[in-house]
């Protein structure tokens, strides 16, 4: 039996899919007897239950009258130094590398331990900042400084080389979900409670609705989709684009087709309740959503972009199309809609491809051996 380590924690903790990683990881990596310390500015928002061994240590940034912006990251850096040297926590594991990877560098001269720093790349940081030539340096830093870093997908690997062109190695370690609540549920009563009929199939897309998203693609291609068949959408999220949205979905004569969720929580309930995911991205590392709607039984189409091509199969478990081309989008998915004996082969492939490759266990033991394998270096 390997030592128990105590690890720290720091990520963006709002909705978004590296919290979701980062909080489902550390609730893992507790049930496993490790000690977890969330080091973030609010409580994670999928810390939704009650651990022994998970702390949370909140960052708290004032407002001071001579500085112009407040400093967070350098509230970040003092409190994870706080935590390593109190707790000594032998690892620091970040996501993103800026600001997270550099505040724990700070960090880690701080407090003067030889915490491990372990930095995971998601992608906004390096696919949206490392476009920014006044960042680059910085993000270079973080990732060579780092002890460890790993990426998302194969792609982002890829696009952080050759953007920012770091010296180090960067290792895949794939997104995961959690088998015990990604999975097909009972919850047909939803489909009579939002007045979708029997004989309607029923089309998801969930995201934050930001322009990257490509929402207005989704609301497009479901309005040829149900020139054909009869069906409803379901949009869940919200974001800076829910008002164009909105407008679009009333230009179309969409309206009561086309229903507006806003945020919400139990996504399985409605991926157990959906025949068709859209995740038509113009950017996008990976794509939990996704792999969460696969672990649910829903075939999906997605963008020939970044890491959805390594979660989706391509005419195995969904389908890839190209950015934009709405009528590909629209014809896959009226081919697949329409022939129940295909659905049925592309949802138990979707199940099987998570189990295979995206499980919280398998993913887990990555990072932790990642851990033990830098604590026995150190
Ligand atoms: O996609 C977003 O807007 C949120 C963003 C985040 O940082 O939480 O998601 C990124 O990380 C996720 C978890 O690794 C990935 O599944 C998303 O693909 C990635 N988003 C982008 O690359 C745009």
């Amino acid at each position: 039996m390997e030592n128990k380590l105590k690890i720290g924690i720091t990520c963006y903790p709002s909705v978004g899919g590296s919290g979701v990683i980062a909080t489902e990881l550390g609730k893992l990596l507790a049930e496993r007897g490790h000690e977890i310390h969330f080091i973030t500015s609010s409580i994670p928002f999928r810390l939704n239950k009650m651990y022994h061994n998970i702390y949370y240590h909140q960052v708290e940034v004032n407002q001071y009258a001579v500085f112009q912006y407040p400093p967070y990251d350098i509230a970040l850096a003092s409190k994870m130094a706080e935590v390593v040297k109190r707790e000594n926590l032998q690892i620091l594991h970040v996501h993103y590398a800026i600001p997270h990877a550099i505040c724990a560098i700070l960090a880690k001269q701080m407090a003067g331990t030889n915490v491990e720093i372990v930095t995971t790349l998601h992608g906004t940081d390096i696919t949206v900042l490392g476009y920014d030539p006044s960042l680059t340096d910085a993000i270079r830093f973080g990732i060579e400084k780092s002890d460890y870093v790993t990426a998302v997908s194969k792609a982002l690997v890829q696009q952080t080389y050759d953007l920012i062109q770091p010296q180090k190695e960067i290792q895949t370690v794939y997104n995961f979900i959690d088998e015990r609540v990604y999975k097909k549920v009972d919850s047909k009563h939803l489909r009579e409670e939002y007045g979708i009929l029997p004989h309607e199939k029923v089309i998801i897309h969930v995201s934050n609705f930001r322009a990257v998203k490509r929402v207005q693609d989704v609301v497009r291609a479901f309005a040829k989709i149900s020139e054909s068949i009869p069906a409803k959408l379901l949009l869940v999220g919200d974001g800076p684009e829910m008002t164009v949205i909105c407008k679009l979905v009333n230009e179309l004569k969409l309206e009561d087709k086309v229903l507006l969720l806003g945020r919400q929580d139990n996504l399985e309930e409605l991926y157990s309740i959906s025949d068709l995911k859209l995740l038509l991205s113009q950017k996008e590392s990976f794509g939990l959503v996704a792999l969460e709607a696969m672990a649910c039984g829903v075939p999906c189409i997605g963008t020939n972009i970044g890491g959805i091509p390594e979660v989706i199969q391509d005419g195995k478990n969904g389908y890839i199309c190209e950015v934009g081309d709405i009528d590909a989008i629209a014809e896959k998915a009226l081919h697949l809609l329409t022939d129940p004996i295909l659905h049925e082969v592309f949802s138990a492939n979707a199940v099987a491809s998570v189990r295979e490759d995206f499980m919280s266990k398998k993913i887990v033991n990555q990072y932790e051996e990642i851990y033990y394998q830098l604590i026995s270096k150190g």
